[in-house]
């Protein structure tokens, strides 16, 4: 890795983002792919009519619909592997929370065009979205599984409010789609071994192509109102955290979740 953890995080609060290139080894991989690999089939399986007419993504990798406790354990121990967590406790020092996972994948159709967005603009309206990129925002940590065209961002967008540019273009009006180019627009591509870690609330799009199938680790700063959007069947329960090599982050997610069990109830 180039650099000190501490230059990371500078890189990130500026722009929003970073790349390691080749931070994984295959080796560090292996268990990864193979877990991923099986949710992905048995996934599309189930979901097949919406796979086959619109789908781009899955979520909750780590639930237990799909996968085997013994492929979930996997999952766990990649997300909190020590090279996962010294970059997730460099960009989020106050309690990394685990939130999510995601699988990003090809649409079927060849004609699906992607679209740019920020992630918070599907709770907030204007006004909110405008508040929510002032506050603490959900950090993606993608792990690519194959080389893919990547990501397209806006750099130093999780801090600033489009252009109008921008702003027409993300919501698709006075006659511009989401999937126009934009001059601000930076291609990232990625290959397997690459860690591309994001603001969920920079203006963002996927690019679609090649053998696209991208792992996204989803964590919050525990200061962050994002307890609802964790799943309890995505947690590794009890007698999974005692094999799990560095259960904080999912630890912290527990802790939050039980206070806010104790604020409904009590
Ligand atoms: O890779 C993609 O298709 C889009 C990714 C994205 O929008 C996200 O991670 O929030």
């Amino acid at each position: 890795m180039n650099g000190t953890l501490n230059d990371l995080k500078v890189t990130y609060d500026q722009q929003g983002y970073f790349v390691l290139k080749d931070y994984f080894n295959a080796d560090e991989l292996i268990q990864l792919k193979q877990a991923v690999l099986l949710f992905h089939e048995n996934w599309q399986k189930d979901n097949l009519y919406f796979y086959q007419r619109e789908a781009f993504n899955s979520s909750l990798i780590t639930g237990t619909q799909y996968l085997a406790n013994t492929e979930r354990l996997q999952l766990f121990n990649f997300i909190s592997s020590p090279k996962m967590s010294q970059i997730i406790e460099a960009i989020i020092p106050h309690k990394p929370a685990f939130m999510n996972t995601q699988l990003f994948f090809n649409p079927c159709t060849k004609e699906q065009e992607n679209f740019w967005h920020r992630d918070c603009q599907y709770d907030h309206d204007l006004a909110g979205q405008q508040q929510a990129i002032k506050e603490t925002q959900v950090v993606h940590f993608r792990v690519p599984l194959f080389d893919e065209p990547g990501m397209e961002l806006v750099p130093g967008s999780h801090t600033r409010w489009d252009t109008q540019e921008e702003l027409d273009v993300r919501l698709a009006r006075k006659r511009k789609f989401s999937s126009d180019e934009l001059s601000t627009g930076k291609k990232i591509p990625l290959n397997v071994g690459d860690l591309l870690v994001f603001s969920a609330d920079m203006i963002h799009r996927g690019l679609y192509g090649q053998d696209r199938l991208a792992f996204d680790t989803l964590v919050f700063d525990s200061s962050g109102d994002f307890v609802d959007y964790v799943d309890d069947d995505c947690l590794p329960s009890q007698q999974m955290l005692k094999q799990i090599n560095n259960p904080t982050i999912f630890e912290n997610s527990l802790y939050l979740k039980s206070l806010n069990y104790h604020e409904h109830t009590c």
